[in-house]
């Protein structure tokens, strides 16, 4: 912990970032040092992560659902969330790419990493997702979704798979951008995709 680190963003990744994301070299430097602030380590951890979402959503419980967030940005599976990480992470819910936000929501719903989503996949993201909304507003929300698993069939409706009794049916991973500087989660099976798919 005692390390001091540099308190320099490196060249080389903060080209990447650059070419990667809609930030300028200002507001990079600018992030590094605010980053390198609140996280001396030059990470974030996971509990640290939990804690900014608790902040957030004081009447509710959105452990579960920062758990998966933070797997899916966790993009290394190193447990942490490094500044590479936590600037793709705010390049994507604040405005990225169309298709490289549908690949983070796939890596999000993505819960054991092997390329497909299946529907219990998708009843357990729903499931984190109602634990943040307070009871009251869930009595507010339309008869056919204000049940998880009521939201969750409607997901799975949604995308063409009719429940046929188990949980085989599975979406495969949507096709990757060609662009560079794509997101691409560290799950080989995911970036390759399924050969029988
Ligand atoms: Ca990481
Ligand atoms: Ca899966």
């Amino acid at each position: 912990m005692g390390n001091t680190k540099s308190s320099a963003l490196s060249k080389e990744l903060l080209e990447e970032l650059k070419s990667n994301t809609k930030y300028s070299e200002a507001e990079l430097v600018t992030w590094y040092q605010s980053f390198l602030k609140e996280c001396p380590g030059g990470k974030i951890s996971k509990q640290q992560f939990e804690g900014i979402y608790a902040s957030f959503f004081p009447n509710a419980d959105p452990t579960a659902y920062a758990r998966h967030v933070f797997r899916s940005f966790d993009t290394n599976a190193d447990g942490t969330l490094d500044f590479k990480e936590y600037i793709v992470a705010l390049h994507l819910t604040s405005g990225g790419k169309t298709l490289q936000k549908l690949e983070w929501a796939f890596a999000l719903y993505d819960v054991d990493g092997n390329g497909t989503i299946s529907k219990s996949e998708i009843q357990e993201i729903v499931r984190s997702i109602f634990n943040m909304i307070p009871e009251e507003d869930q009595k507010s929300l339309p008869e056919d979704e204000n049940s998880p698993e009521k939201r969750a069939e409607k997901i799975w409706t949604y995308f063409g798979k009719k429940d046929n009794g188990n949980d085989t049916n599975m979406f495969p991973a949507p096709p990757r951008a060609a662009t560079r500087g794509s997101y691409q989660p560290h799950r080989s099976k995911f970036i390759f995709g399924n050969d029988r798919d």
